[in-house]
């Protein structure tokens, strides 16, 4: 069998022959930037594809994040996720906002409204929910508390590109959404990012202030920042909206086939939402329990020992890093259920190009650990 490595994710990269004609128009018409045509067309072809009504693209979701919050003009506290990547919370930071970790729900990982509900206090303007992995929050539940304490929803749905619910796009939901394009995610402009913006007024505010404010050649409205997605940025994300339902399709079929193999081993769950395929399958998060033969950390390694490089996203918990673990919402005893599925979770490779061989090297290692332990 190969020992070729294989990573937790790999990005979607089209043929780069397939590329070369936008570049060509690029060069011609020496638009680099600040919203030329491949990032007009950009913006419309991902609300037709999503089916939002408003697109405001930027150079990476942690811009966006800020920007979302900026334009909001949220202030004081908000209530937000510690099982996320650090973006989430580093934004609220950069703003000069104190982040309130509440509890997950142990099935979806994504924030327990009633958890949110008791962490309200007289400072708190918002909440900061992330659909981690892609999947869903219980967005009727988050809206009613908004409701009800007259907050505003930012949704962080950097892992939910193309997620729908029976109602439509899983982006419709809060007061604005933020994707990421990076890389490592499901559609990727190399870096960029984006915030989904419910009316005109609001993406032209948004607009504004991802160009450092300026409103014509001579007028500042605000001290917004560099957030622009470049022509080249956006002309790869055109031709990444042509292949996008395969690369979805190839997701699927993966995770249904990790699915099927791994759903019966003692010891290993599979969060509902993968079997239920409630997700866009992003990422295919275990979580490992002390009924498999080896810890969680134990595969890892084992993992990596063959050049299998799955990643435990996400631990440690935002919570725990220096700049929030002296916060009292941060002490793992408010955060019971998201303290443990960051010792269990394991995140194993997928990706489009990812071969069923290569699917099989990871499985019969997981699946090895146990027979070894049978013999
Ligand atoms: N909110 C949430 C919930 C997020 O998950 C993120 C980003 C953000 C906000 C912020 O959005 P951005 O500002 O990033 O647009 C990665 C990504 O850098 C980060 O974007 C992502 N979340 C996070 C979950 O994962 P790392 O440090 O794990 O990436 P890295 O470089 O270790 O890559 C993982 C594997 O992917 C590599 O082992 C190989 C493969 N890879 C990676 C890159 C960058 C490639 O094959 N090619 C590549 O170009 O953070």
């Amino acid at each position: 069998m190969s020992n070729d490595p294989i990573y937790v994710t790999q990005p979607l990269l089209p043929d780069l022959e397939e590329f070369l004609p936008y570049l060509e128009q690029i060069w011609a018409s020496k638009q680099l930037t600040n919203g030329g045509n491949m990032h007009r067309q950009l913006e419309q072809q991902l609300a037709d594809y999503l089916g939002v009504e408003h697109v405001a693209l930027f150079n990476s979701g942690t811009i966006a994040l800020l920007t979302a919050l900026q334009a909001l003009r949220i202030t004081g506290e908000v209530i937000t996720t510690p099982y996320s990547f650090v973006a989430t919370t580093h934004s609220l930071l950069w703003n000069g906002i104190r982040p309130v970790f509440a509890d997950i729900d142990p099935h979806s990982f994504n924030l327990d409204p009633e958890k949110i509900e008791a962490a309200i206090t007289p400072h708190t303007t918002a909440i900061m929910p992330v659909h981690c992995y892609g999947n869903p929050c219980q967005v009727q539940a988050i809206q009613r508390i908004a409701d009800n304490y007259n907050l505003k929803v930012i949704y962080d749905a950097a892992h939910s590109f193309g997620v729908r619910d029976a109602g439509g796009s899983i982006l419709r939901h809060g007061d604005l959404s933020v994707l990421s394009f990076h890389a490592t995610k499901v559609f990727n402009t190399f870096e960029g990012g984006a915030i989904i913006c419910p009316d005109a007024k609001t993406k032209k505010r948004i607009d504004q202030l991802k160009n450092f404010g300026f409103v014509d050649e001579v007028t500042v409205v605000a001290n917004g920042i560099n957030g622009k997605m470049s022509e080249i940025n956006a002309a790869f994300g055109l031709l990444q909206l042509k292949h996008i339902d395969q690369a979805l399709a190839q997701r699927q079929h993966i995770a249904q086939r990790y699915n099927q193999q791994l759903k019966d081993i003692k010891g290993i769950s599979i969060p509902a939402g993968l079997l239920e395929q409630t997700t866009n399958n992003s990422y295919y998060p275990i979580l490992i329990d002390s009924n498999y033969p080896i810890s969680r950390d134990a595969l890892y390694q084992r993992l990596r020992d063959n050049s299998i490089y799955s990643r435990r996203y996400f631990y440690p918990l935002i919570s725990q890093f220096p700049m929030y673990r002296g916060l009292v919402s941060a002490q793992p005893e408010n955060l019971a259920t998201a303290t443990e599925i960051a010792e269990k979770v394991l995140c194993l490779p997928i990706y489009p190009a990812l071969t069923e061989d290569e699917q099989d090297r990871v499985i019969s290692l997981i699946k090895d650990v146990l027979n070894a332990c049978n013999s």
